[in-house]
């Protein structure tokens, strides 16, 4: 009896539950590069590079720890491109004994699950499709969560999280008596801040061979692939953990929201990529967190902001996906129509926060938190730009970009295009919060302390004319009603300026 193990590219994890009772004499490991997945969407150059070597380094570790891996590259002339395609090759070709069963672990998108669900009438044999257990909690615990809840709102599920798996706390209390610090973590970003180095891997002949592969095949595909620098393997994972926690943590908090031309890396942790395919598990993160603040390397407010990170977003977003698919991904509360404007690939806009974070985008497949919600995702809930095609920008972008993850924050967070189900109000703002935040503004064509005309900043305009606009929608929001009672306040001549400066700038966005 020996079974087949499909390992997907974002499940390079050994402890996975599809290996758990893995036979290492008889059972046999599948990783394929498929151009299916490599081309669904055009995945950023650096995105693919950076999985296609970590699939090759973890299919090397299960090879050094007992395991018979087939590992198909994406240039093998045999390669059928698809999942399903590599599976029948497999099983039809085997020698000796057949399989007589299937094991994979869910995957991270609904569009491959449907597909799992489907692959059944295609064999004679098994298929088992296991839960994934790197995840905190399972789709099951958060939909009991959320059952009968009128709202759902992170805070709460988060508190859960924290006592169920007994993070930071002291007997039944937060550590420190408040559950979170977010209150202490908006500091602006202050001259002379001297921000560690990200974590840079050396480029060893297995990704140099994967770079110049992904040169040749995706060149059509939005981003640069070098310089390039990501940990491919869980050692060098691992090292990048220990380098986030040693020196940027301490002043993760208090930056958190901070943005500096020039400084895309800044005090976050940058470990997204490797937790979203597998090389790190949360919980790794979470407890080396608290240990660096019970042994005082990290205050408080730090550690439970990146804590809370993890246990509460990242497992919130991902309850939420697997509670609302497939209706989510239609979700288009604010009928939004409008194309995504040219720049959101080239970069070519004079405004300076936004062509720097393209930019940055266009370089690293990464963008930290409060670029991508209030610069990139804030223009594009102000300007309506259609649903679809922005979570398809996200998912290209972004190496650490999977749907599970993806669609909440796009859909949820930045367009509020679920209506108010995942967060209370819209995270629209105008220029003004862009300024406090980052030194953007300084360098920028437009001048954020004008509210209209020419050269003023045209989040100033944008967002008044988006609450206007949509009052029917937000008007009863109560988390809003003192901007609405701003706008109400306003003279109807300065109501006319704020339109007019919409209009023009809208009819010009290509
Ligand atoms: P840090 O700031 O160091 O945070 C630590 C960890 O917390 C991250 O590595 C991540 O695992 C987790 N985390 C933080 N915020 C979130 C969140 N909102 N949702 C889920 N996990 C979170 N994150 C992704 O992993 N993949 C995505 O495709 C993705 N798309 C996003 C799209 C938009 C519009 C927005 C606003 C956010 C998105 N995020 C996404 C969340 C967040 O921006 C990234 O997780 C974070 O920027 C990754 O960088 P980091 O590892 O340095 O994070
Ligand atoms: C993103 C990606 C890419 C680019 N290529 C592959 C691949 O060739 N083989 C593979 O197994 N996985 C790949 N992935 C990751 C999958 O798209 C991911 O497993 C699903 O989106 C589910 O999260
Ligand atoms: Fe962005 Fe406006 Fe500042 Fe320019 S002035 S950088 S457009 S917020």
């Amino acid at each position: 009896m020996k079974t087949l193990r499909l390992i997907l590219g974002d499940q390079l994890s050994a402890s996975i539950s599809s290996l758990v009772d893995c036979d290492k004499e008889n059972d046999l490991v599948l990783i394929c590069e498929v151009i299916e997945e490599a081309s669904y969407v055009k995945h950023h150059k650096k995105k693919i590079a950076f999985l296609f070597s970590a699939m090759r380094h973890f299919a090397s570790e299960l090879i050094e720890l007992g395991f018979s891996v087939c590992y198909i590259k994406l240039d093998d002339p045999s390669n059928t491109g698809s999942f399903i395609g590599e599976l029948t090759r497999v099983v039809n070709n085997v020698e000796g004994d057949s399989f007589s069963k299937i094991v994979v672990t869910e995957p991270g998108e609904y569009r491959l699950l449907n597909d799992f669900q489907s692959w059944q009438k295609e064999f004679d044999v098994e298929i088992e499709i296991r839960s994934d257990n790197r995840f905190l909690s399972t789709a099951a615990q958060f939909s009991d969560w959320a059952s009968g809840r009128k709202q759902l709102r992170m805070e709460y599920f988060y508190r859960q999280m924290r006592q169920d798996h007994n993070i930071l706390m002291e007997d039944d209390s937060p550590v420190g008596g408040k559950w979170n610090y977010d209150n202490d973590n908006r500091k602006s970003p202050v001259l002379g801040l001297v921000i560690p180095p990200p974590f840079r891997s050396n480029i060893d002949s297995v990704t140099q061979e994967v770079i110049n592969l992904v040169s040749e095949r995706f060149s059509d595909h939005f981003g640069d692939v070098l310089p390039f620098q990501f940990a491919v393997t869980r050692k060098e994972a691992l090292v990048a953990l220990k380098q986030f926690i040693d020196s940027r943590l301490c002043r993760f908090g208090d930056y958190q929201d901070a943005m500096i031309e020039g400084e895309p890396w800044m005090y976050h942790s940058h470990l997204s990529f490797y937790l979203n395919c597998g090389l790190l598990l949360p919980i790794e993160c979470v407890r080396a967190a608290e240990r660096a603040y019970y042994n005082g390397d990290a205050p408080l407010n730090s550690a439970e902001g990146f804590i809370r990170q993890i246990v509460g977003w990242r497992e919130y977003v991902r309850g939420i996906y697997w509670l609302k698919m497939p209706e989510y991904k239609s979700e288009n509360f604010f009928e939004a129509k409008r194309q995504l404007p040219d720049f959101y690939w080239t970069a070519e806009t004079k405004m300076n926060c936004l062509s720097q974070c393209v930019t940055e985008t266009q370089q690293n497949a990464y963008a930290h938190h409060i670029q991508r919600l209030m610069v990139l995702g804030n223009f594009a809930l102000l300007t309506g730009i259609e649903p679809n095609q922005v979570n398809e920008w996200f998912l290209i972008v972004y190496a650490d970009a999977y749907e599970w993850v993806e669609l909440p924050n796009v859909t949820g967070m930045i367009l509020f295009a679920d209506g108010g189900y995942l967060a209370s109000k819209p995270y629209a703002s105008g220029g003004s919060y862009i300024n406090k935040m980052s030194n953007y503004c300084k360098n920028c064509q437009y001048s954020v302390t004008k509210k209209n005309g020419d050269n003023a900043c045209p989040f100033n305009y944008l967002y008044w004319s988006f609450l206007a606009k949509n009052r029917s929608r937000l008007g009863q929001n109560h988390r809003l009603a003192m901007m609405y009672g701003v706008y109400d306040r306003m003279s109807d001549d300065k109501k006319m300026l704020i339109e007019r400066d919409s209009k023009a700038f809208l009819e010009a966005l290509k």
